[in-house]
């Protein structure tokens, strides 16, 4: 079974004012040709689908558009809810959806959501953990001793017994390997503070043939290979500027995990960070139609220096 890791779109995002869904349509349509030319069997989508608990229109319509267009190709769909989602909204319609191989845990009751999907070696179990707070998991377990996110992370986890042998955990949640944090990349606007304290450790994820996270909009490993961020699908804020965007295309074979290997995406526009005195920094203005941050270094507050800025870099 091939599968592709994304996680993080943020359908409806604005930067800075500018909207992005035409960019995000065009990662998407990028994403479906990826599926296609690997024949994945299945995507999973790691949480924060949507920018906003009440997302504008149009994203609801990309994100239809985009459900509609891989269930046209038979490939099944795991997807949780994260942080910046409405649970109970990205809930609507699951149970329909299901029939159509469109899993969406949004809403956690109790325990994660458990699908078993299978190939020629057999079933293998996706278990959606949907983005969980301490309060959340101490509510459906009131006997539990859950002093912290991390014990409530695992309590959470173990609420549910294994079903197959090979499985996928699908969970958006702050995970760290040991003492190391995950380098973060500004966009992520974290309710969970990095640490010990306020995050997850990877150890708990030792059963999973492979762990698809969302959160960190930086695509990388926690711990080991197999513990993986996706990482966002377009450059959404400042820190992430010139940052590679990928999705994580996954093999597994008849014993689990046979190979991992990330999927170079190309943005419609590129965003880009120019860092000089004005003057200088539209003086001979190349690859015009990128998203620009620009960092003036003039002694001075320069005049009019955005529609300067906007006339070389529109
Ligand atoms: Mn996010």
């Amino acid at each position: 079974m091939k599968f592709l890791h994304l996680a993080d779109l943020h359908l409806g995002k604005r930067v800075n004012g500018f909207d992005l869904l035409e960019d995000q349509r065009y990662i998407l349509e990028q994403i479906l040709a990826l599926c296609d030319s690997n024949k994945v069997d299945a995507v999973v989508l790691a949480g924060d689908i949507y920018d906003a608990p009440v997302p504008p229109a149009a994203a609801c319509t990309l994100l239809d558009w985009f459900l509609t267009q891989l269930s046209a190709r038979r490939i099944a769909v795991l997807a949780v809810s994260g942080n910046h989602d409405s649970a109970e909204r990205l809930d609507y319609a699951a149970g329909l959806l299901a029939n159509q191989n469109v899993y969406i845990a949004g809403q956690f009751r109790g325990a994660p959501r458990q699908i078993v999907l299978s190939d020629r070696f057999g079933p293998v179990e996706f278990t959606l953990l949907p983005f969980v707070r301490t309060a959340t998991v101490r509510h459906y377990m009131p006997e539990a001793d859950l002093p912290d996110y991390d014990s409530a992370v695992a309590a959470a986890l173990s609420a549910c017994a294994p079903s197959a042998e090979r499985r996928v955990l699908v969970a958006h949640q702050m995970v760290v390997a040991g003492l190391c944090p995950p380098q973060l990349s500004g966009s992520e606007t974290a309710p969970l503070t990095i640490g010990t304290v306020d995050s997850v450790d990877a150890a708990h994820f030792a059963k999973f043939s492979y762990t698809a996270l969302g959160h960190i909009h930086r695509a990388q490993r926690v711990g080991s290979d197999t513990v993986r961020y996706a990482g966002a699908p377009l450059c959404y804020h400042l820190d992430e500027c010139g940052m590679e965007k990928s999705a994580t295309l996954v093999r597994l074979g008849r014993r689990g995990v046979d190979d991992i290997e990330t999927l170079p995406l190309h943005p419609r526009r590129a965003m880009r960070h120019i860092v000089g005195p004005l003057a200088k920094l539209v003086e001979h203005p190349d690859d015009t139609s990128d998203y620009i941050w620009a960092t003036l270094t003039d002694p001075t507050p320069q005049p009019d220096a955005m529609a300067v800025l906007r006339a070389a870099y529109p």
